[in-house]
């Protein structure tokens, strides 16, 4: 292995040999070395009963599991047996153990107001919240749904959830009426927990209004558990609307955590797949548990002292294993905060990290475009030197934007992580580790422990060093999702089923001869927007939905901030006209502004072959401004493809 000098060029910026060492001054106290991560990971594949049962028990079992691994592909129960409880091992543990005084929470509102949280306090509300929760009829088991801004009150509900092992499903607070109303119908849940509204930007976003909408629809929705964020005019239905600081004071603030079993549900989340309907992905209690615990503390080289931030909304799985659960099962000190980057300008990152001493960074590589792109005046102007380690995860990070985030933002003193995961696998599965392993820009980098990768072709075979295939896992791990909520037949066939015998990530990579994995992107028709997963077919259905619209194709095209962009063909409906503000619109009410089309091509056919498949390779090429490659001979009429590159946008 070669190693650069970082400080050497620009020139070698764009080669895929470079190679970072960990800065000396990091190596030299890491928690985790290379002989160390070598010794470990093979005894996690080889003695992964030893492996999994040392990491298990730093934490805390209500009874102890008599089976690490129960694997029945493709279901698999880890610790089986075993009672715990996920609240109890993120704040009991540590009050019990004289850390009740310490930071757990520090937010920040974008309007700089501030609310620190100490590990005590935190437990404090969130024993009220249980007591809330169990007044209003939640059971173990029932699912509960979640429609917040990203405030303390968020990883409260979270954890007050946990604690009586009712099943969480977080909405993200920007999506829309129906994207809520489809979740709460999917999960049947019975309480919602939402706020008056959010802010962004300045403006109060209506949540609770959005939520009353959205109860229209959801039948199985007794509740309405209502934080007061903006104060702001609200519609109230007393028989079903409780006010939470209400409810709080007046709940007990007793409770004993409830022992559950290991594989309890703890929640569910949705996310896109390669078909129109997001897709309930279940975790379960220990195995995620230990999962999120193992990770945070040994990718992020977390110590006591640490102020950890993880910038991801609750809403996303990011927020869910590093933004709450991880960083408080290692009794870390969280930074949160509810707004944008740029507000009031884009030095508000670098003012957050300054103020509260910040001193892990994880963020999206779209986020570190958009700082790139205005320049390195701006985080200059602030003190950045209680950083000492930066991660990237949602989306491949392009070595140029790697490079800055390490120069820039780090001053070549803290190392960068970049992450591979999904809201499927809970935690982070490819990674170097900041003490022990080199970077490579661009590339995730080595297996986790008891990750066990390969690159297949799509009829299993496995391939060679730097040959480009499926990343696929040949073994079960135990933050692993357990099914798809209600469609246990999709869980098998989209993830154990495309390649018979490992699980099928959907993305394509390819991995070099030190066994470092560089991610390419999905190779299913998922988008990554900003770093968020979006299904064109998800789109596609939110355009056809509009009366002006007969007929629609969406896909991606490269963005140099946001990853990919949306791009949506459109085939109008006869006697309408498109208008694509409205258009963009209806999209934004269907599903959330994040999935607005950037691109809107108004056209008279699409690129189908005689079966009538629309062939979206063609598409993202004329999205993309390429020219056409590929054969054309199986399509309806090749002369659409000449008209349609030639339509400019609306
Ligand atoms: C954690 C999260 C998962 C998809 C995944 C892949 C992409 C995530 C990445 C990455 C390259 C990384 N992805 N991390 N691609 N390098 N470090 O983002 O979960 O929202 O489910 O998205 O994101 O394509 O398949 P999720």
């Amino acid at each position: 292995m070669t190693h650069t000098n970082p400080h050497d060029h620009i020139d070698a910026m764009l080669h895929e040999t470079r190679v970072i060492a960990p800065p000396e001054a990091f190596r030299a106290r890491a928690r985790v070395t290379r002989e160390e991560y070598d010794r470990r990971y093979r005894q996690s594949l080889d003695e992964p009963d030893v492996f999994w049962s040392e990491v298990a028990s730093e934490l805390h079992w209500m009874s102890p599991w008599s089976q690490v691994l129960d694997w029945q592909e493709p279901h698999a129960r880890w610790f089986v047996g075993g009672q715990t409880n996920m609240a109890y091992n993120a704040l009991d543990r540590h009050v019990a153990a004289g850390l009740g005084d310490k930071r757990a929470i520090v937010w920040e509102a974008e309007d700089g107001e501030t609310r620190t949280l100490t590990y005590a306090g935190l437990l404090r509300e969130v024993k009220q919240a249980a007591n809330v929760l169990l007044k209003l009829g939640v059971q173990a088991g029932d699912r509960v749904t979640l429609y917040l801004p990203l405030i303390p009150e968020a990883a409260i509900a979270m954890l007050a959830c946990a604690r009586i092992g009712a099943v969480h499903s977080v909405v993200f607070g920007g999506f829309s009426v129906s994207a809520l109303a489809d979740r709460i119908n999917d999960a049947q849940s019975k309480v919602l927990i939402t706020a008056d509204a959010g802010y962004r930007r300045g403006q109060a976003v209506g949540l609770k209004k959005n939520a009353d909408e959205a109860a229209r629809q959801t039948p199985s929705l007794e509740h309405m558990l209502v934080v007061r964020r903006a104060g702001c005019e609200v519609e109230w239905q007393p028989q079903r609307d409780v006010w939470w600081h209400e409810a709080l004071e007046q709940a007990g603030g007793e409770h004993a955590a409830a022992p559950l079993d290991s594989e309890h549900p703890l929640f569910i989340l949705y996310t896109s797949g390669s078909t129109g309907k997001p897709k309930g992905v279940q975790h379960t209690t220990g195995g995620y548990m230990v999962g999120t615990y193992l990770t945070t503390g040994e990718v992020f080289d977390l110590r006591d002292e640490d102020v950890f931030w993880c910038t991801a909304d609750v809403g996303w799985v990011t927020g869910h294993s590093y933004s709450v659960y991880g960083p408080l099962l290692n009794g870390a000190t969280i930074v949160m905060y509810e707004g944008a980057p740029n507000q009031p300008d884009w030095g508000r990152f670098w003012q957050i990290i300054e103020k509260h001493r910040v001193s892990i960074l994880y963020t999206a590589p779209t986020a570190i475009r958009a700082f790139m792109q205005h320049g390195d005046e701006i985080p200059g102007r602030y003190d950045l030197s209680s950083l000492r380690l930066l991660g990237s995860v949602g989306e491949p990070i392009n070595p140029e934007a790697w490079m800055w985030y390490w120069r820039v933002i780090g001053g070549e003193r803290c190392p960068v992580v970049d992450t591979w995961w999904q809201t499927e696998t809970g935690a982070i599965m490819l990674t170097t580790l900041p003490g022990a392993h080199p970077s490579k820009p661009g590339s995730a980098g080595l297996p986790m422990y008891g990750v066990e990768p390969a690159l297949m072709t799509r009829d299993g075979q496995e391939l060679g060093p730097d040959e480009g295939g499926l990343l696929v896992i040949k073994r079960p791990w135990p933050s692993m999702l357990r099914t798809i909520y209600g469609d246990d037949e999709r869980y098998r066939k989209s993830y154990w089923g495309e390649i018979p015998g490992v699980y099928f990530a959907g993305d394509g990579a390819r991995r070099d001869v030190d066994g470092y994995v560089t991610i390419v992107g999905r190779v299913d028709d998922v988008l990554n927007v900003s770093g968020h997963r979006l299904g064109t077919m998800e789109i596609e259905s939110a355009l056809v939905s509009h009366p002006s619209v007969a007929e629609a194709a969406v896909v991606g095209k490269p963005d140099p901030v946001k990853g990919e962009s949306v791009v949506a063909f459109v085939l109008v409906q006869d006697g309408f006209e498109v208008d694509p503000a409205e258009l963009r619109a209806h999209v934004s009410r269907e599903i959330g502004a994040l999935a607005r089309p950037d691109a809107i091509i108004i056209s008279s056919a699409l690129p189908k072959t005689r079966s009538g498949k629309i062939m979206r390779r063609f598409l993202r090429q004329i999205a993309a401004g390429k020219a056409i490659e590929g054969d054309t001979s199986t399509l309806e009429d090749p002369g659409v493809l000449e008209r349609l590159a030639a339509t400019p946008p609306v």
